[in-house]
């Protein structure tokens, strides 16, 4: 049987880029998102490309219970061998003293909220079946806090945490954590930051080249490709402009 993947975020960007690298090295897939019609196009894409099953779940990963609730419909003779934890945003970009506490809310319960429930549902069969493998997407803001980005900086900075415990808590039992930590990669991600304005968006590219969610989907497809015996624990990866958080040379 083939082995199973569950992308929590791959209605778009790099979750979407995922899925298609990990059908693409044939596992079956369950992907979730809150967008029900842009996961249902891409499960039906990999499904005829690759051959592959692939299940879609349509929930947010704030809701507690809707997370007990979909990630129970994964079939439970199914172990899940990945899990990639990705569902993210960031929102708004102000210094603390103007920022938005909605934005603030939306970020802690996704980006640690959310990442939390979702891995100590799945942790749990992992923990039974003796084996997998856990990929969280923290960012290089989990480590270079910057200006404007308190909120989003401490969410990431806690995935960063998260996963280092993580990995302790976990390492008996067979099970691989792995942290991927991205720069700038040109998703919908600063779409969603300016709320909508993608002018301002666009902005934050402009005379660089950045990273796609399909560099990151490499990455993530080589990480878990290992032998067995190899952990790869954590990857830092920027565009060839920017050097870290605080310089990126324009062209
Ligand atoms: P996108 O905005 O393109 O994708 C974000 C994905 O997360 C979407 O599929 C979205 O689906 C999903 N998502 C967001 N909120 C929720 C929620 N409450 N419940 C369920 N799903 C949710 O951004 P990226 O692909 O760039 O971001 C993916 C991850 O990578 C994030 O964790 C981000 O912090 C991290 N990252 C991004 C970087 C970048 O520069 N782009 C750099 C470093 C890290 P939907 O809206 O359909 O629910
Ligand atoms: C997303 C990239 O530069 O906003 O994590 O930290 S950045």
């Amino acid at each position: 049987m083939a082995k199973l993947a569950l992308i929590t975020g791959a209605s778009s960007g790099i979750g979407e880029a995922t899925a298609r690298k990990l059908a693409a090295l044939g596992y079956d897939l369950v992907l979730t998102a809150r967008r029900a019609d842009r996961l249902e196009r891409l499960a039906e894409e990999l499904r005829t490309a690759h051959n592959v099953e692939v299940q879609t779940l349509i929930f947010d990963v704030r809701d507690e219970a809707a997370c007990e609730e979909y990630l129970a419909q994964i079939p439970a003779d199914r172990t899940i061998d990945v899990l990639v934890n990705n569902a993210g945003l960031a929102a708004g970009l102000e210094h603390i003293d103007v920022g938005s506490t909605e934005d603030w809310n939306a970020m802690i319960d996704t980006n640690i909220k959310g990442l939390l429930y979702v891995t100590r549902i799945v942790s749990r069969r992992m923990v039974a079946a003796q084996r997998g493998h856990i990929v969280n997407l923290g960012s290089i803001a989990g480590t270079q806090p910057y200006e404007n980005g308190a909120v989003y900086c401490a969410s990431k900075h806690a995935v960063h945490a998260i996963s280092q415990s993580m990995r302790s808590d976990l390492v008996a039992h067979g099970i691989k954590v792995s942290e991927v930590r991205p720069g700038m990669v040109e998703t919908e991600f600063s779409v969603v930051r300016f709320h909508g304005d993608e002018e301002r968006a666009k902005g934050v590219y402009k005379g660089v080249t950045p990273l796609t969610g399909s560099d990151i989907a490499e990455v993530i497809g080589w990480i878990v490709s290992q032998p067995a015996h190899v952990n790869i624990d954590d990857v830092l990866i920027t565009p060839q402009q920017q050097a870290n958080a605080y310089l990126t040379v324009r062209k």
